[in-house]
């Protein structure tokens, strides 16, 4: 075990490195290359790791894979003379210190002289650096591609969607205070001379859930906060908003403390604002999205207060009724149609009431604990009334009294509620066709009843959570439009995912984030260690066979069809009615018992509360146990919203909203019920690694040093953990024994046979010769290159360059030399 017994030169025998503790170092250890370590084993490569730390070389090469360790604090090798330094190669590039724009540089000279798609995949814990890995790709790109006027909008558009991306998209959470909680992958567009000339950004599964609530010390997503700090006084009043970030209920996280909160939020705000005219927003469309932030921060004020009816069902009143009516201004709708849709629930017949299109909210009414209450009213009514009609006390008694008998008495109430609640429309609409003939052919009749104070702050909290998630894809599709690919042309991919998580309570938005991760590290592996593996075997070179850990069964036992975990949620949220987190939990049980990757627990004690308790399962990933609570994970998984929240929100004035909600329109007639959030997950993710695998791959593997999110500590337990469960010494084993580049024989020798007299400019033998023949007569050492069967080997990514600088120096002296030929001739 690495420094465990070893005294370190300070005496010290503690695992956690700074200046006075630090492990055994070796004074000549600071590689900038692992590969070249001797020897090389957990504790060297520890050690170089550290001693390059120590001295801010915060980037170390595993042959062509980048490794970052997060300084956390600013460093001074990110300026435009380090830039111009990568670019312009006054020196070799292996004279420069391993550095991510030399990376981006590799990628993006890759994409230019072989003209093909690239991919620069960042992977990392949470809290490791990968955003700002993508930030600085990105930054080096924009300053380092050339700088025509025709692409400056280009240049500055791709730059700066980042900032509004982060201001939606990213919040404090306990690792990072920076944390993305969305998975971003941005294709970039250049063209033929390497210059950038558009790009795609595709984003994955938004945790929503943080618009409502937050864990102990997290914080909801920038954007509330730095209006609020930012927005002057007309704005803030414009927005019906107060300064103070307390008055909101959903940023009153009562765990965190406001001191740890960014200090920046006010400049931000700015920056936010600024990045979004330079995207090209107009400054109405500015305002536009800031009237659905402010109408979310108002709708979760909305407080619903118990009522009784006469008749001795529940319902319920809205206690701040200003609170309504401002937010009705916001989304300009009308105080009425709001409420309406807030307080009751209305069901076409011959639908289940939920949105089938609902991929952006919560299912108003999960199927365990947030039943409505036996003796809710059920009105029944024609949609071509005025809804305010409908709202009339009197008019709802005598409508009642037309259900009871239209329906019969067991139908009113919860068994109606239960009937189409939760269920598949056709099933509904078989049942209430069963249930009741008179509605058979009545397409436009409706139902309606009234929602308890608990079901109406479910479904307030659903709809803010489906505005925030819609207008942030409506943002990123926005942006999309106004950076448009032309479609010819070659991608170099930027992959920044959410990194892996293990928080003190962990829920879907967690299993979905560490089932990315475990997809991508699997994806890493397979290309780094394993299939490189496969190919020196099968070209016949000497290799010994390094073994790795691998997680393929892990990232099974989630996606697997039909007996995955995704796979049994899925069947528990299609049960009509009595799909419950029991049952999931009982079926995982089932399916996994002789799986020791998984294990079920019920009635742990709950981490944030000391009475309660929660059932959960825990799951191996190649990161650790994480143990999940299953609280909520039907809901999320069926991602399903109240039918009478999207029609409202189809009827705003407001332009956004309105095109946010398009299955609020009366005329469509779709009942299909989408995939469940769960599905449409795997789905992207299978679609984003076919895409990766489509791709030329560089991996920068990022490292989080502590968890203390402080410069200067260097724990070696946690960088250890990192080490192994990421494979790093095998694959520093492969890279150090393998190869960085190889292509068939007859490729290498069309593209350098210019740098040869024997060669050019045409060799007649068979293209294995001419390869040899080729490299004899250039200056590099034998030890760079192997023969394989069918393909060429070269040993470092420094000689391929090297080889593509000879063809370029040698192209230009053929032109020349043409030139001149042609002007002798003229
Ligand atoms: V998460 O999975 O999105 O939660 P990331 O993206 O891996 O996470 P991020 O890039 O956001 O982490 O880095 C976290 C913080 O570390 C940043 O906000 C910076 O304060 C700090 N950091 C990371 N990389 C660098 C760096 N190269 N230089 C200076 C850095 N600070
Ligand atoms: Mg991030």
């Amino acid at each position: 075990m690495f420094a465990r017994n070893k005294v370190s030169r300070s005496g010290s025998r503690t695992r956690t490195a700074d200046a006075s503790h630090a492990p055994f170092v070796d004074p000549a250890a600071d590689l900038p290359d692992c590969i070249s370590l001797d020897p090389l084993n957990e504790d060297s490569l520890l050690a170089n790791l550290l001693s390059r730390f120590k001295r801010d070389h915060i980037y170390t090469y595993i042959g062509n894979i980048l490794l970052s360790i997060n300084p956390y604090k600013p460093l001074a090798q990110y300026t435009e003379q380090a830039i111009a330094d990568y670019k312009l190669r006054t020196v070799a590039i292996s004279q420069l210190p391993p550095h991510v724009y030399a990376l981006a540089d590799h990628a993006w000279r890759s994409l230019r002289d072989f003209y093909s798609d690239q991919v620069i995949v960042i992977t990392g814990e949470s809290g490791s650096g990968k955003t700002e890995a993508s930030k600085l790709i990105l930054q080096y790109l924009g300053f380092a591609t050339g700088k025509s006027k025709e692409l400056e909008t280009v240049r500055q558009q791709l730059l700066l969607c980042n900032p509004v991306l982060e201001a939606f998209g990213n919040a404090k959470s306990i690792h990072n205070d920076n944390s993305s909680r969305f998975g971003k992958y941005i294709e970039l567009e250049f063209d033929y001379r390497g210059e950038p000339v558009g790009g795609l950004i595709t984003h994955y599964l938004l945790e929503k859930s943080r618009v409502t609530s937050q864990h102990p010390g997290e914080r909801n997503f920038h954007i509330f906060f730095q209006l609020l700090a930012g927005a002057d006084v007309q704005l803030l009043k414009s927005l019906k908003l107060q300064r103070n970030t307390e008055n909101y209920l959903y940023l009153r996280n009562n765990h965190s403390n406001p001191s740890v909160w960014h200090q920046s939020d006010k400049d931000e705000f700015f920056n936010t604002k600024k990045a979004l005219e330079t995207v090209g927003f107009s400054a109405e469309d500015i305002v536009n999205i800031l009237r659905i932030v402010a109408a979310v921060l108002k709708l979760g004020n909305l407080i619903f207060t118990p009522v009784s009816n006469i008749d001795g069902t529940e319902g319920c009143s809205i206690n701040n009724e200003y609170e309504l009516e401002e937010v009705a201004t916001l989304l300009m709708i009308s105080v009425e149609e709001l409420r309406s849709a807030l307080l009751y629930r209305t069901y076409s017949v011959g639908c289940s009431g939920m949105d089938p299109h609902g991929s952006g909210g919560a299912n108003c009414f999960s199927r365990d604990s947030t039943l409505p209450s036996t003796n809710s009213r059920t009105f029944l009514g024609n949609s071509h009334q005025q809804h305010q009609q409908m709202l009339l006390q009197q008019q709802r008694t005598s409508l009642l009294s037309t259900s009871a008998s239209m329906v019969g008495a067991s139908m009113v109430g919860r068994d109606m509620y239960q009937m189409m609640d939760g269920c598949h429309g056709s099933e509904v609409g078989m049942q209430v066709t069963l249930g009741s003939r008179v509605y058979q052919d009545a397409k436009d009749d409706f139902v309606m009843t009234d929602l308890s104070a608990a079901e109406a702050t479910t479904g307030r909290d659903a709809l803010c959570k489906a505005l925030y998630y819609r207008l942030f894809t409506w943002i990123i599709n926005s942006i999309n439009e106004r950076i448009k690919q032309h479609g010819k042309r070659r991608i170099l991919s930027i992959l920044d995912i959410y990194g892996f998580e293990n928080l003190p309570t962990n829920g879907f938005e967690q299993l979905i984030i560490n089932y990315c991760n475990e997809k991508l590290q699997h994806f890493v592996t397979e290309i780094i260690v394993k299939e490189e593996q496969e190919v020196y075997m099968q070209e016949g070179l000497e290799w010994s066979p390094i073994l790795f850990p691998d997680n393929l069964a892990v990232c099974d036992l989630i996606e697997k069809h039909n007996l995955g975990l995704l796979a049994i949620m899925d069947e528990e949220c299609q049960r009509p009615c009595n799909g419950s987190e029991e049952a999931f939990l009982n079926k995982v049980g089932q399916v996994f018992q002789d799986n020791i990757q998984v294990e079920v627990a019920w009635g742990l004690p709950s981490k944030s509360s000391d009475s309660t308790t929660v059932n959960a399962f825990r799951l191996k990933h190649y990161a650790g146990w994480v143990t999940y609570s299953v609280n909520g994970f039907l809901e999320k998984n069926s991602d399903l919203l109240v039918r009478g929240l999207s029609q409202s929100m189809y009827q705003c004035s407001h332009p956004i909203v309105k095109e946010l909600f398009p299955e609020g329109n009366p005329r469509r007639t779709t009942l299909r019920r989408p995939a469940t959030s769960g599905t449409q997950f795997k789905v992207a993710i299978i679609a984003l690694m076919r895409s990766l695998r489509s791709k030329n791959p560089h991996f920068v593997r990022c490292i989080k040093p502590n968890a203390f999110k402080q410069p200067h500590h260097f724990d070696v337990q946690t960088i250890q953990n990192q080490l192994r469960y990421l494979g790093l010494l095998e694959s520093t084993q492969v890279k150090r024994n393998g190869y960085a580049f190889r292509q068939p024989y007859a490729w290498f020798l069309q593209r350098y046979k210019m740098l040869s007299t024997v060669t050019w400019p045409h060799w007649g033998g068979v293209a294995i010769e001419g390869v040899a023949r080729l490299l004899r007569d250039l200056p590099i050492s034998a030890t760079e290159y192997a023969f394989g069967r069918r393909m060429l080997f070269i040993k470092n990514d420094s000689t391929l360059m090297q080889l593509e600088d000879f063809r370029r120096i040698r192209l230009d002296d053929l032109a020349t030399l043409i030139q001149k030929t042609f002007r002798a001739w003229a």
